[in-house]
């Protein structure tokens, strides 16, 4: 590992070496020299199958914000993620196995939360999330779609229904309620989907993978920096919004095995549109923001479809820590879309009357 660390442009040879974090993707290592800390990965190249162009988004998009933060009088060093090239320039080390390591700055100073711990940091989230699209709304690279259909219920369905036909684990009969549970809303789910792909509502930069931990607060609970920048696409902004919402308004955990823990925390759902909305409602379309309530069960549902479909899968995609980890957040998750169908009018009232305060 320290021969790996090498590779990069550090400012002294790494001394320590340590796993950190929650990921269920990469391999992260918190990497100490005498002076200064890095975050060093080793990207899933199961799921990145192009990651020298998913770096080049990366960096295309961390130098646009930096050059905002700059504007705006912030730190760029602290409040947008800072990639940190090999020695020769280029922004990956592959390795003789085939692996592809990368290096960041690790953000002194900044906490990790795995769940919302008070309404005031959920809207410290959504103005997070809220300020990293309104700073890449007038990002006009292109981004290469290194994730072809990421959020697309469609095709999704696609692979869903390829796995249900290879039932390559044999569990298939083992969930015939869980399967169920996708069946039953398929139709209102590709329902939504048409609105994106018909334009009416549009795709914008966003971050795709929103969840608490992919941001990072200071000690005083404001929003530092948004990271795992991995999943930056061309996508409807609700996205973001309803991945968020899993995690920010969920009362129980992801993986909670007690599904009576898990439902949808409706202050910390106000809070945290609160935030969004004040840095995103002078450029979002009126259509985009009538997409949000929907998205959160949108993206609740793909993610009990996703969690699923690799147990059906047997386990190949999400790192797992026991046998059964898959089907134990499907079920937490599907608790979780049940009571914000349940709730669905009043979350629609709540963003509808939200004034951004
Ligand atoms: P994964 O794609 O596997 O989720 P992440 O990029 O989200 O990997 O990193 C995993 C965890 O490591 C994060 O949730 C966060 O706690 C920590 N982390 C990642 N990058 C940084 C950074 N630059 N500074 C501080 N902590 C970080
Ligand atoms: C993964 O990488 P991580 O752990 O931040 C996944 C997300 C899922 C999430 C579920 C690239 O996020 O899409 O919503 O797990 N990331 C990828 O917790 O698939
Ligand atoms: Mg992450």
């Amino acid at each position: 590992m320290k021969r790996i660390a090498a590779q990069f442009r550090i400012d002294a040879p790494a001394e320590r070496i340590s796993p950190l974090g929650e990921g269920f993707i990469n391999d992260t290592f918190l990497v100490t020299t005498g002076q200064t800390r890095y975050i060093l990965q080793r990207k899933n190249r199961h799921v990145f199958t192009d990651i020298p162009a998913m770096m080049r988004n990366i960096w295309g998009v961390t130098t646009h914000l930096k050059a905002k933060v700059r504007e705006a009088g912030g730190d760029p060093l602290r409040e947008v993620l800072t990639v940190i090239p090999t020695s020769d320039g280029s922004l990956y080390y592959l390795d003789d196995a085939g692996d592809y390591w990368t290096m960041a700055l690790y953000i002194e100073g900044s906490v990790s939360y795995d769940a919302a711990t008070s309404p005031a940091l959920a809207r410290c989230g959504g103005e997070g999330i809220g300020r990293f699209q309104r700073q890449l709304s007038d990002y006009r690279e292109p981004l290469t779609d290194i994730l072809p259909g990421f959020h697309n219920i469609r095709i999704r369905f696609q692979q869903w229904d390829d796995a249900l036909a290879r039932d390559a684990a044999g569990r298939r009969k083992s969930v015939p309620q869980e399967i169920e549970w996708i069946e039953s809303r398929r139709t209102e789910m590709l329902r939504f989907w048409e609105r994106v792909e018909c334009g009416e509502i549009p795709t914008r930069v966003t971050h795709n993978d929103t969840k608490i931990n992919n941001i990072l607060f200071d000690r005083q609970g404001r929003v530092l920096c948004v990271i795992d920048l991995d999943t930056v696409l061309n996508a409807p902004c609700c996205n973001d919004f309803g991945d968020a919402i899993r995690t920010y308004a969920n009362h129980g955990r992801e993986d909670d095995e007690h599904t009576e823990n898990v439902w949808l925390d409706k202050e910390m759902f106000r809070s945290f549109t609160a935030g969004y909305l004040s840095e995103t409602e002078s450029f979002l379309t009126p259509a985009e923001r009538d997409s949000l309530p929907f998205s959160a069960r949108y993206i609740t549902y793909e993610q009990v479809l996703r969690f699923l479909m690799d147990y059906l899968n047997g386990d190949t995609y999400y790192k797992i820590r026991f046998p059964d980890h898959n089907l134990v957040r499907t079920r937490a998750q599907y608790a979780l879309l049940q009571s914000i169908e349940a709730n669905y009018d009043e979350l629609c009232e709540i963003v509808a009357t939200s004034a951004a305060r």
